[in-house]
């Protein structure tokens, strides 16, 4: 299994122009305000607090890249998101976030993956399933991740995922930052957009020492 060697944060930006140079696929974490996108992010490098985690909807304002390098040597950014949907957030507040999340998903190139968050509880809303098909249009892919598993019942769970499953014709991954179900399926995915270094350059890998 692979595993999440590294992390670094690489820069947090509110800004466009301020963002890591394209040179590495990211996948970036996005859904409402409060879903739990920095702490499942947190989870799956397993590192506490490098994400930032607040019950305060809002909490994360910037687009958060942090480098991970897995155990075989492959690298890709993993993107912290700022939340949608949060209607306590000032109107001005509202407007540049939602600008900034949504130039940022229009023309990052070097963004090939999206994973949407929904709660178990709630399912997708009006704006998930706007975001899953603007996803479809740009050609990114996306996986549909059921957060706060640990919040209901085993048997509600099953029963809850088998409903978003249903509704959205998707496969979804049930997480839960606490007890961490659902991070080796997330991890596969998220590993699965790695690259080497050198294959961005076409370089050869580094000599073998034998
Ligand atoms: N029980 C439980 N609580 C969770 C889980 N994931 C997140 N939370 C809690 O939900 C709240 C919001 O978590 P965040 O990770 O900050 O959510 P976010 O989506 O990054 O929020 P914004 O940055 O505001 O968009 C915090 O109080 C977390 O502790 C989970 O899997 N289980
Ligand atoms: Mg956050």
């Amino acid at each position: 299994m692979t595993r999440i060697v590294e992390v670094t944060l690489s820069s947090s930006a509110g800004k466009l122009d301020r963002l890591p140079e394209e040179t590495l696929p990211e996948v970036a974490f996005a859904g409402r305000s409060n879903v739990g996108k920095s702490s499942l992010l947190n989870a799956l490098c397993q590192r506490t607090g490098l994400f930032k985690v607040s019950q305060t909807p809002g909490r994360t304002r910037t687009i958060v890249h942090a480098l991970a390098r897995l155990d075989d040597g492959r690298r890709l950014y993993v993107v912290d998101l700022p939340g949608y949907g949060y209607a306590q957030v000032a109107k001005g507040a509202k407007r540049a976030w939602s600008e900034l999340l949504d130039s940022y998903l229009r023309h990052r190139t070097a963004l090939k993956a999206c994973v949407v968050l929904v709660d178990i509880r709630r399912g997708p809303q009006d704006e998930e399933w706007q975001l899953l098909e603007f996803l479809a249009e740009q050609n990114k892919q996306a996986v549909l991740v059921a957060t706060k598993a640990d919040k209901v019942p085993k048997s509600q769970r099953k029963i809850l995922l088998d409903k978003i499953v249903k509704e959205t014709g998707r496969r979804v991954i049930a997480t839960s930052a606490q007890t961490r179900d659902g991070m080796d399926d997330l991890l596969k995915f998220v590993a699965s957009l790695a690259v080497h270094p050198a294959a961005l350059t076409g370089e050869k890998g580094p000599a073998s020492p034998f």
